[in-house]
């Protein structure tokens, strides 16, 4: 089995000024954040995940949440220009680990891309036409991205931070969807699992091989997950989602290339 590595990086003393878009402003526990992101990277490693933690980096409120400094494919990442300003610091810290496993190229200004705005499905990235991603940037990673053999496809996304707020990949020809946040019409050579309709932001799942990392606040769109044979497991992280945080934002995981990591 090929080496998984999960990149993460600990919850900034800081998160309390995290950029909000969506969601209203509530106090964030530190503590509890933190425990909860232990145990979300313990439910990574439990899935055969070598987790690799970035140093803290406190004086950055949302740098948990790597997942949108990069785009991170088997031949090469691609390092993510963030929409929000606050956060374009973020990327030099992941691009540094990054290094030790891919080539890096970058999306430049005036484009800007946040990774949560980018689902890849086999050589498909669709990306999300959002508040943080632009056109030029949708250009541009298509432009990079090609000479490896992928289609970029961009999504309209509304109503939610990043496309995959609204839609992951659950299985190789299956996604689940919170339809009402995005542009269906790309996605609609796909199976798809709908979210209970109580459950908004239930779609924002982790899928690791065969298994998926669900939210503990989302049951009944995990069990129909569970009921469509594919095994879930819930973690709580409930501090990180008032961050409007869910699980993909936390780790980015790509096969690792590190020696040390090929035993
Ligand atoms: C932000 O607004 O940028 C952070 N507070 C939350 C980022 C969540 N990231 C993601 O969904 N990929």
């Amino acid at each position: 089995m090929t080496p998984l590595v999960a990149l993460t990086r600990p919850v900034s003393a800081s998160i309390g000024q995290c950029e909000l878009t969506h969601v209203t402003r509530t106090a964030i526990d530190v503590d509890r954040a933190r425990s909860q992101h232990e145990a979300y990277c313990a439910a990574l490693r439990a899935v055969d995940c070598t987790v690799v933690e970035l140093p803290r980096a406190d004086a950055l409120p949302d740098a948990v949440f790597v997942e949108d400094a990069a785009v991170v494919l088997d031949e090469v990442a691609v390092l993510a220009r963030p929409g929000a300003e606050s956060r374009r610091p973020e990327v030099e810290g992941v691009a540094a680990a990054l290094r030790d496993h891919r080539a890096t190229l970058h999306i430049r200004a005036p484009a800007t891309l946040d990774g949560g705005d980018v689902l890849r499905v086999g050589r498909t990235l669709f990306a999300g036409l959002s508040q943080r991603t632009n056109v030029e940037a949708i250009r541009q990673l298509d432009a990079l991205v090609a000479p490896f053999g992928y289609d970029v496809v961009p999504v309209k996304v509304t109503g939610c931070l990043h496309l995959k707020t609204a839609v992951t990949s659950v299985a190789d020809d299956t996604l689940l969807v919170h339809r009402a946040w995005l542009d269906v019409t790309p996605l609609q050579r796909f199976r798809t699992i709908d979210v209970d309709e109580v459950e908004p932001f239930a779609a924002n799942v982790v899928r690791v091989r065969d298994h998926v990392l669900a939210a503990a606040a989302f049951p009944r769109t995990a069990a129909r997950l569970a009921a469509a044979g594919i095994p879930v497991t819930t973690i709580d992280v409930s501090e990180l989602a008032r961050a409007e945080g869910g699980l993909t934002c936390c780790s980015i995981i790509f096969e690792g290339r590190a020696p040390n990591l090929s035993a």
